[in-house]
């Protein structure tokens, strides 16, 4: 149960858990925490999900435990209501510590949180089939009509101006200045390729600031490996709360968009590879129009299209500006992942840029399919 860097025996022993663990293995994909399952010894009794939570990146995290709590609770409401039976199962279960707080601070100054861990789930990098995408759209649909009526005034920013795209390019600009490891010179064209386009880009955020659509409670990080999957690909649990704060639709909708469609992975290096699958975008919006029917505005549709077109270009953005900054935010595998990830999710905008006015065509259908 020792590993290296972290002493997971105090860290455990915590946290109110039923049972006795008996394995530790590291678990997912995420570029931001580290996380584990923890294995009980009898399979009655649950496994748990353990996080470390990234404090470089969140620098109010009671805050931001307090926001998951918030949310979770307000899903459980929606999902007793609705009297469904595994409500432990289709949303995350914070698991209090022996103290009754929803974390623990080790003496290295690591925040910690346990969740029941999902069993028999899966969560994909890369999409497959049609009713996969449709899941993922009814998900993350589901999950905002869910949040729809929550009180927007109770959710702290756990990172201010998340998906700000004025903001996200200062930075970038400031990291081109900086330059502290000499790399502007090998990403001219991408950086060409930004400039470029960052006019069109704050359409979004222009319409939001100038009043024409509403701020809503988002998700956020909606890319798809952050749903959870049954056996039969049904879509169970929207995990990944972190976020979860104010922010315009489209930008969930674009972020989900940019996972489901690309016929690779976010950071394949073969740029060839980089195609956008135009059923599973039909399938996702889809699901996603008809969960959220009756809520979005007609401006918020007249939106969703050029969210599938932000969003892989403030990904990039965010990427490459990591990349400028000496990799200082992103878990990287390698010494130029951060480029490379950024290099894929300009392809992959390139390819989206190409079918836009198909795009648009498929969004107003299905609109108009579930007005
Ligand atoms: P990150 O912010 O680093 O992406 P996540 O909260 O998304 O962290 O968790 C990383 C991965 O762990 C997920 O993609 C998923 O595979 C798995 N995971 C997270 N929470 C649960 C859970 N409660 N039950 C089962 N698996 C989970
Ligand atoms: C991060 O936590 P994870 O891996 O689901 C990032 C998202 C990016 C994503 C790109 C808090 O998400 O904003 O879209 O990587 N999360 C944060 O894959 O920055
Ligand atoms: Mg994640």
């Amino acid at each position: 149960m020792h590993n290296t860097k972290y002493n997971f025996k105090e860290v455990i022993s915590r946290f109110k858990l039923d049972g006795k663990i008996r394995d530790i293995q590291p678990c997912g994909s995420g570029h931001i925490h580290d996380t584990f399952r923890l294995q009980n010894t009898s399979n009655l009794k649950p496994d748990y999900l353990l996080q470390c939570v990234n404090h470089n990146i969140f620098a109010d995290i009671p805050a931001l435990m307090e926001n998951i709590q918030y949310v979770t609770e307000h899903i459980r409401k929606k999902l007793e209501a609705q009297r469904v039976a595994d409500k432990f199962r289709r949303v995350l279960t914070l698991i209090p510590t022996k103290d009754n707080k929803m974390y623990f601070k080790d003496t290295e100054g690591n925040f910690w949180r346990i969740y029941y861990f999902i069993k028999e789930t899966i969560s994909y990098d890369i999409v497959t089939t049609w009713q996969q995408a449709n899941e993922g759209g009814r998900a993350f649909g589901q999950f905002q009509r869910w949040l729809s009526d929550f009180d927007p005034g109770i959710l702290k920013d756990t990172i201010p101006d998340f998906h700000n795209i004025e903001k996200r390019y200062k930075k970038f600009a400031d990291a081109i200045i900086a330059d502290p490891l000499g790399r502007v010179k090998e990403v001219e064209s991408e950086i060409e390729f930004i400039k470029y386009r960052i006019n069109i880009m704050g359409t979004i955020l222009r319409t939001g600031e100038a009043g024409k659509i509403p701020l809503r409670i988002t998700h956020n990080d909606t890319k798809f490996n952050n749903v959870l999957l049954d056996e039969n690909d049904r879509a169970l649990c929207v995990i990944d709360l972190d976020t979860v704060m104010p922010g315009y639709i489209a930008y969930d909708y674009g972020d989900s968009i940019r996972t489901i469609v690309n016929t690779a992975a976010e950071d394949e290096k073969d740029l060839q590879k980089i195609d956008i699958n135009i059923h599973f975008f039909k399938a996702f919006t889809l699901g996603f129009i008809k969960e959220t029917k009756g809520l979005l505005t007609k401006e918020e549709i007249e939106l969703l299209p050029m969210g599938a077109l932000l969003l892989p270009y403030i990904m990039g953005l965010r990427f490459l500006t990591d990349y400028l900054a000496g990799d200082v935010y992103y878990k990287i595998h390698s010494p130029d992942h951060n480029l490379q990830r950024s290099r894929a999710q300009f392809q992959l905008l390139r390819r989206l840029e190409a079918v836009y006015s198909t795009l648009k065509e498929i969004v107003f259908d299905a609109a108009e399919k579930y007005k």
